[in-house]
């Protein structure tokens, strides 16, 4: 079936509509960071570049490490800019731009995301690289799309359900890792729950100056516990990414470099040394 000219906007240079690359441009692993500042601290380590575009927020770089392709890019913050970039990437891999038509053969995509976060629990110091086994998303991307989930996300979600209860109306939805991008890129690495939260402020538990409408948010979240999983840390983009990349056929993990302690009100006073630690840590694992 043809897809429209609305719903999958090609630039007149043969480029997807906001990430401004053309098929072709995306390897097959793919790294994520938040801040477009990132890309460079991520492709320095390249062996060499083969192009560097861009639009808006969304820097991209290709090269490679050795014989592998990577791309990293860029998503800005937040849910509403991860549809744009899975989607997207999708596209560019898995939809032919001539027919507009999705290919016979799809391609699945390695996503890793290298992004920043805070942890809730006081046994997870500033300067931890974290795997997130699992996305627990506050934001409302998901319910927009068709999801379902196995029988163990099932029963973790009905456990998280019990311990929230009936939170300010929010539609909490849990998404998993690539079992196998854990056990490989996460293999040794702390692991846990990552609530994907739809702001930085009150959707994250800081209270500024205005009121809050959740109160004791970090006491609510680190308090639950089921068998074998708790929430780990709280960040922006984790949740979003996993439930695309799982409706779209893609594997995807997120890394977090765990800059502040919640529990501790602390803030790292060297967090690009962390952020320096994930990435390499990251593309040697590649
Ligand atoms: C908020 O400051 C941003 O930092 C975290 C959050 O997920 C959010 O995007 O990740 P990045 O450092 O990867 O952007």
């Amino acid at each position: 079936m043809k897809i429209s000219d609305s719903d999958l906007i090609i630039n007149p240079d043969g480029s997807i509509y906001h990430l401004n690359l053309l098929p072709g441009d995306v390897a097959e692993t793919v790294i994520t960071v938040g801040d477009p500042d990132r890309v460079g601290e991520v492709s320095k380590y390249f062996d060499s570049i083969e192009f560097e575009k861009g639009k808006r927020e969304f820097i991209t770089h290709t090269g490679y490490v050795g014989k592998k392709r990577i791309t990293v890019l860029s998503t800005g913050i937040g849910t509403d800019n991860i549809d744009i970039v899975f989607n997207e990437l999708d596209v560019l891999v898995n939809v032919d731009f001539e027919s507009r038509e999705v290919k016979k053969e799809l391609t699945s995509l390695n996503i890793i995301r290298v992004g920043t976060s805070g942890a809730v629990q006081k046994d997870i110091p500033m300067g931890t690289i974290l795997a997130s086994s699992h996305g627990l998303g506050m934001d409302a991307l998901m319910n927009y799309y068709v999801h379902e989930l196995s029988n163990d996300e099932q029963v973790l979600m009905d456990e998280i359900k019990i311990h929230f209860g009936n939170l300010e109306n929010i539609n909490p939805y849990l998404t998993a890792a690539s079992e196998t991008l854990l056990n490989t890129i996460g293999k040794d690495l702390p692991k846990g729950i990552t609530i994907t939260a739809p702001g930085f402020y009150a959707p994250q538990g800081r209270i500024v100056r205005a009121k809050n409408a959740v109160p004791n948010f970090i006491s609510l979240i680190n308090s639950f516990h089921s068998n074998q999983y708790r929430i780990t840390n709280l960040e922006m983009e984790t949740a979003g990414i996993y439930a695309l990349a799982k409706i779209l056929g893609h594997q995807a993990l997120s890394i977090n470099a765990i800059l502040a302690s919640r529990v501790n009100f602390e803030f790292s006073k060297e967090p690009n040394k962390i952020v320096e630690q994930a990435i390499k840590m990251v593309l040697e694992r590649i």
